[in-house]
């Protein structure tokens, strides 16, 4: 049966869409809170995070997952990275550097990730077991040495495949120190409890398992049984949900990022990569808890509360957009099919292609608005938008979302 697109006032009064939004201050883990309370007040606040608008920086997740998993209370201040926008002023008089994570902790400012977390220690307590334990001290440098391991294979081009090989071997012989070390261990984490271990590999892990899949035609969290375990286990948290990626937004947001990341071509990779980019976006890998039921509903309450901006933003035409978007979100939402415009087939591609998690949406809310997206436009045709630029993301500048900078969504 073919439907009509519902219209924005429908749509908000669609009894899915009613689901309570995440109260930002004292609920769970979200990448939308501009400050968090845990129960406290806010006279209690001592710390300030700046981390970056879209949740890219993996120095950033490493603080903001340890400031959640502890439940200290602090502010959010969001900040542009160089490959997306111009950096803000009021920051470079704070880091002049402009790099980021940050905290301002009782006034003072501090830099670089390890330093912050020390810093935080000495004032709040570690987590589990602190930075310079020796246990923690010796996975440091493991996550060090499978992070210039990920680096070598993915971000410097192979002069011949027998280098691209001995880069993928020198890869997965760390990754095999890595299974060794979560393999003495009674749980699932790194050390006998959840703590700083594991919130400092989680950063990278999740960008290797995302980037590998793409690039390489490697699924780090399918064929390596305690990562795999791990990834779970970590998944079980909801500090970690919230700030949990999906490999779209981060196969396309770390080559600027890196200065680059390589394909090998490969039949596996070549695979993966039409997943990842045109879906199904189900099945992948890079989240395997169970969809809560609220996932359409958010995609719903995230894009309505942003669908100004979203048309605004798109190259097409206003009213174009406007129509093409309300029949994805009717497709999403209604039984029947509602058949977008003509030619709005690249419009509806250029939104699914700059949906951003955690940023906009959790990880399952967005595979349900990629696919609805996907499939609308798939009723008109194959165009494609406007392709995501490799060596700088400014079609993601915050510019472009003036009344709501700090999200795109
Ligand atoms: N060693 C630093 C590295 C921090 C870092 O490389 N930050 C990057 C983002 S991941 C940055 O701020 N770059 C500047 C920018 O992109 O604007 C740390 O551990 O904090």
């Amino acid at each position: 049966m073919t439907i009509d697109p519902l219209s924005w006032q429908e749509l908000a009064a669609l009894p899915n869409v009613s689901i309570t939004p995440v109260d930002p201050i004292d609920g769970a883990t979200n990448s939308q809170s501009r400050l968090r309370l845990f129960g406290h007040s806010e006279a209690e606040v001592r710390v300030t995070l700046y981390r970056d608008n879209h949740a890219w920086c993996p120095y950033c997740q490493k603080i903001w997952l340890w400031l959640e998993e502890k439940q200290i209370p602090y502010r959010i201040e969001k900040v542009t990275m160089f490959c997306y926008g111009e950096k803000e002023s009021w920051y470079k008089r704070k880091v002049p550097s402009g790099m980021l994570p940050a905290i301002e902790l009782d006034g003072k400012i501090v830099t670089e990730s390890d330093d912050i977390l020390l810093a935080l220690e000495k004032v709040f307590g570690v987590l589990s077991l602190g930075m310079t334990d020796p246990s923690v001290f010796k996975l440091r440098q493991l996550e060090r040495l499978l992070f210039r391991a990920w680096c070598n294979w993915l971000c410097r081009p192979a002069r011949s495949d027998r280098e691209e090989q001995q880069n993928r071997q020198q890869f997965i012989d760390v990754v095999t120190m890595v299974e060794t070390a979560l393999g003495s261990m009674p749980g699932a984490y790194f050390l006998e409890q959840f703590g700083t271990a594991d919130v400092i590999f989680t950063p990278y892990v999740e960008r290797m398992n995302a980037s590998l899949y793409y690039y390489k035609g490697y699924s780090l969290r399918e064929d390596n049984p305690r990562l795999s375990a791990w990834f779970d286990a970590m998944e079980s948290r909801a500090t970690y949900r919230g700030t949990q990626s999906d490999f779209h937004t981060h196969v396309h947001d770390l080559p600027p990022q890196m200065g680059g990341c390589w394909e090998n071509g490969s039949p596996q990779m070549l695979i993966n990569k039409a997943k990842v980019d045109n879906g199904p976006w189900d099945g992948l890998p890079d989240a395997t808890f169970p969809e809560p039921e609220s996932a359409r509903g958010e995609a719903l309450y995230r894009t309505i509360k942003h669908h100004a901006n979203l048309i605004r933003a798109n190259p097409a035409e206003d009213e174009l957009v406007d129509t093409a978007l309300r029949c994805a979100l009717t497709n999403m939402m209604m039984a029947g099919q509602c058949i977008p415009p003509p030619g709005s087939d690249a419009t509806l591609r250029y939104i699914r292609d700059r949906i951003n998690v955690p940023r906009d949406m959790s990880i399952y809310a967005a595979k349900r608005l990629r696919t609805a997206l996907e499939e609308t436009a798939a009723l008109v045709g194959n165009a494609q938008g406007t392709p995501i630029p490799f060596n700088h993301r400014r079609d993601q500048s915050p510019i472009d979302f003036a009344s709501s900078p700090r999200s795109a969504l």
